[in-house]
C-alpha cells in the first residue's frame, strides 16, 4: 500500500521535471556509461524478476545486449565477458550471499558495477562501483514487494540513461520521465482495485494450483506473481509466456486450475481470447487484469480493469494487482503473510 509514496522516494532529487540527474548512479557513472557496450544482470529472487523486465527495457529503449541470470547459477560457472560490459547486480537486502559471490567472482573482468539496492551501506553497496538506492525503507514483510517495483523505477532510470546515448531524443526521454512523475497516482489506482482483488481471492484461497500467462515484459510479472502467491500462502503457481500454453501447460487446464493473465495491450488480447476458449473448454477459469474496456466480462472469464498505463509503465503497474491477489489469497487461507515458513529475509549463506 505505500507503493505511491516509496517510487517518489526512489526518483527524488534524481529526475526533474523532463530530464534524468545521471550523478544520481554515483562519481564517473556518465564516463562508464559512455563506454558500456553490454549489460550484464544478476540477482535472485524477485529481484531476479526485476532484472528479467530490465532486460525488455534495456533492449527495446537503449539498443544495448543485456543478459540477466540468477545469481545462484551465475557464480558458479565460467564466462565469456564481452569488453566494455556494464555489470549490473539487484538486491533489496545488499546482502544475498548468492549475489554477493558472483558480483566477486566477475568485478576484475566488467568494465564497472552498479548496484540497485535498498540498504545503503550494505556488502553489495560498499563493494560495487556504482549504486542507485531504492529508498524504499524497510520491508516487514520476507517476501519482497515495494522493494521490486522501487527497483523497477531504478532500472527504467538506467535505461534512459544508457538510451541517451544510443538515439534517444530530449523529447524522448521527457515522455518517459514524465510518465514516471504519474506513476505514484496509476499505482494508486492500482491499490484501489484492493476490495475487488480480495473478492476475486476467494476462488484462489480454496485451490492447490494456479497459472500465470504473460507477454513480452509482462512475462516476468507473471513470474512474480506467481512467486509471490508461493511464497505467502503455499499455492502452487508457475508462470509461462502466454504463447506457451498451447506447449504444454494446457494439459494441466482443468476446473481446478485457475488462469491469471496481465495482458494490458492489444495484441496479446486477441491472442487471449483464443486462450479462453481453450481454457474454457477444459471448464478453466480465467482471471484477466486488462486496461480499460479492453475485454469483457463473460462465463469463465473474470476481468478486473486497470488504469491505461504508458507501454513502458505496464510492468510497474501491473504488478500492484497480482501483489494484492496473493496478499488476500495468503489471509483467506491463514498463512502468515509477513513469516511464511521456510523463507528468510536476506538469504547470507
Ligand atoms: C532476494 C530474495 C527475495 C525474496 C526473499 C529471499 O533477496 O530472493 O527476492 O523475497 O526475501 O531473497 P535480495 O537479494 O533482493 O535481498
Amino acid at each position: 500500500y505505500e507503493q505511491p509514496e516509496v517510487v517518489k522516494a526512489t526518483m527524488q532529487g534524481r529526475i526533474t521535471e523532463d530530464r534524468l540527474l545521471e550523478q544520481s548512479f554515483g562519481n564517473g557513472a556518465s564516463e562508464l556509461f559512455d563506454q558500456t557496450r553490454q549489460v550484464q544482470i544478476i540477482a535472485c529472487g524477485t529481484s531476479y524478476h526485476a532484472g528479467l523486465i530490465a532486460k525488455y527495457w534495456i533492449e527495446d529503449i537503449a539498443g544495448i545486449p543485456c543478459a540477466v541470470e540468477v545469481a545462484s547459477e551465475f557464480r558458479y560457472r565460467k564466462h565469456v565477458i564481452p569488453d566494455n560490459t556494464l555489470f549490473i547486480t539487484i538486491s533489496q537486502s545488499g546482502e544475498t550471499a548468492d549475489t554477493l559471490a558472483a558480483l566477486r567472482a566477475i568485478k576484475e573482468q566488467v568494465l564497472a558495477s552498479l548496484t540497485i539496492c535498498n540498504v545503503p551501506g550494505s556488502s553489495l553497496v560498499r563493494e560495487s562501483d556504482l549504486s542507485l538506492m531504492t529508498n524504499a525503507g524497510p520491508e516487514i514483510g520476507v517476501a519482497s514487494t515495494k522493494a521490486f517495483t522501487t527497483q523497477l523505477v531504478a532500472l527504467l532510470m538506467l535505461t534512459v540513461a544508457l538510451a541517451r546515448r544510443n538515439g534517444l531524443s530530449e523529447e524522448q526521454e521527457a515522455n518517459i520521465i514524465r510518465g514516471l512523475h504519474q506513476l505514484p497516482s496509476l499505482l494508486l489506482a492500482g491499490v484501489r482495485l484492493d476490495k475487488d482483488i480480495e473478492l476475486l481471492a476467494q476462488d484462489f484461497a480454496e485451490k492447490n494450483h494456479a497459472l500465470f500467462l504473460g507477454r513480452g515484459p509482462l512475462y516476468p510479472v507473471a513470474m512474480e506473481g506467481a512467486l509471490k502467491l508461493k511464497e505467502i500462502s503455499y499455492i502452487h503457481a508457475e508462470a509461462y509466456p502466454a504463447g506457451e500454453l498451447k506447449h504444454g501447460p494446457l494439459a494441466l487446464v482443468d476446473k481446478e486450475m485457475p488462469v491469471v493473465t496481465v495482458a494490458p495491450n492489444n495484441a496479446l488480447l486477441d491472442k487471449l481470447k483464443a486462450n479462453l476458449q481453450e481454457v474454457k473448454a477444459r471448464g478453466g477459469e480465467l482471471f484477466v487484469f486488462a486496461g480499460a474496456d479492453k475485454i469483457q466480462q463473460e462465463d469463465g472469464l473474470k476481468v478486473r480493469q486497470m488504469p491505461d498505463v504508458p507501454e513502458f509503465l505496464e510492468p510497474i503497474v501491473y504488478t500492484i494487482p497480482l501483489q494484492l491477489l496473493s496478499y488476500h489469497a495468503a489471509v483467506l487461507k491463514g498463512t502468515d503473510v509477513d513469516q511464511p515458513r521456510n523463507l528468510a529475509k536476506s538469504v547470507t549463506v
